[in-house]
């Protein structure tokens, strides 16, 4: 690890240890000395060559993203703590590839703090106002030119054929365990093209989206609980602004695990839900066209499946793209999300309410 640490900087290393709990990166808190004896600390992360196998496209887009919101930010704003900085290698590259592996360095943001649930309403209004901010930022970004990383990352038709295809397949013999959960899969199959249809339509706009708006991938500033800095930005592609509204619900509007084993528990919370709707139209009601306010509606619903579809397919296919700590991990995550997304089909009402109140149309 030393000598890819190496390839970034000169300064002495003090200590490599790992950090975070991303399911697909390995990420690595390196600490520096420089050679006037003060110390730093900055990030190191090996990327997933599986999941994303264009690394060079991966790498670009980071750049053009972050660079475009350095030189549009605003006075209050601090330039190396509100974007996500890469530190190129000595020899000015983005990444190195060492061995068929690829790094990368980012700057560290010092005091700041992450959660993987959402301990208060505010928390989730503040996320979602700051993935809101982010769109914002970006809505005159050419989000075209961005490379699709992950082709059809959230194309909820193409992850239905991908889920069919590892159930036929059954490559890790557990179809036979899951009977029920294949089944609920196959029932709502209905959201699959609600957002992927009005896309391909273009009646709403292709925007810059974060593709995992998850609480967890926002800095919150220790000090001001404000939240600071968007990171984990590889899957920034093209796509739709309700994908990341859709996301943030399917991973903090229940208040639970991902992988929560009392089932009982896992139902939208109306409170968090509203809180996360008034977060994001705080600024989203200021671009967001008719037609995109109402896919805020159904993304919750058809992310939160996309999931449960993702986390079966692996599941059956033996545990090769999501991390797990425990064997049956992937199948207790689709449950959770199968059991959220059967609650909100009740809630859809009341969601649509809720959201058209805060959007003010
Ligand atoms: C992965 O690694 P992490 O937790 O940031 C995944 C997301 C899933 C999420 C589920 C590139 O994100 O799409 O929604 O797990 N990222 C990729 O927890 O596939
Ligand atoms: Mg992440």
């Amino acid at each position: 690890m030393k000598n890819i640490v190496g390839l970034f900087t000169n300064d002495k290393i003090i200590s490599i240890s790992p950090m975070g709990n991303g399911h697909i990166n390995s990420t690595y808190r390196v600490s520096l000395e420089e050679e006037n004896g003060s110390q730093y600390n900055i990030i190191m992360q090996k990327i997933n060559n599986y999941v994303f196998p264009d690394v060079a496209n991966l790498m670009q887009n980071i750049c053009s993203v972050t660079g475009y919101l350095q030189n549009n930010m605003s006075a209050d704003e601090d330039i190396h703590r509100s974007v996500l900085s890469v530190i190129p290698s000595l020899s000015g590259k983005m990444y190195e590839e060492i061995d068929g592996s690829y790094y990368r360095c980012l700057v560290m943001i010092e005091d700041t703090i992450t959660y993987d649930i959402i301990e208060k309403p505010q928390d989730f209004y503040n996320c979602a106002a700051a993935f809101a901010e982010f769109h914002k930022k970006l809505a005159d970004f050419p989000a075209h030119t961005l490379a699709e990383t992950i082709v059809n990352f959230h194309n909820t038709e193409i992850r239905y054929e991908n889920f069919l295809k590892s159930v036929n397949e059954d490559v890790a013999r557990r179809a036979k365990n899951v009977t029920e959960e294949i089944q609920q899969c196959i029932d709502k199959n209905y959201l699959s093209s609600r957002i992927t249809s009005k896309l391909k339509r273009g009646q709403i706009p292709l925007r810059v989206v974060h593709n995992d708006a998850k609480l967890n991938n926002i800095l919150f500033d220790k000090d001001t609980g404000k939240p600071l800095c968007i990171v984990d930005l590889d899957t920034v592609m093209p796509g739709a602004a309700c994908y990341d509204f859709g996301d943030m619900i399917r991973s903090g509007g229940a208040g639970t695990a991902e992988d929560e084993h009392n089932l009982e528990k896992v139902c939208l919370n109306m409170e968090l839900f509203r809180s996360c709707a008034a977060g994001y139209m705080s600024s989203g009601k200021d671009f967001l066209t008719d037609e995109e306010i109402e896919t805020f509606v159904i993304a919750p619903l058809v992310i939160t499946y996309e999931n449960a579809l993702r986390f079966l397919t692996d599941y059956l296919s033996g545990d090769v793209y999501f991390g797990i700590k425990y064997a049956d991990q992937n199948l207790w995550r689709c449950r959770t999300h199968l059991k959220l997304v059967e609650d909100m089909e009740k809630r859809l009402p009341q969601m649509r309410e809720i959201i058209h109140m805060f959007a003010g149309r």
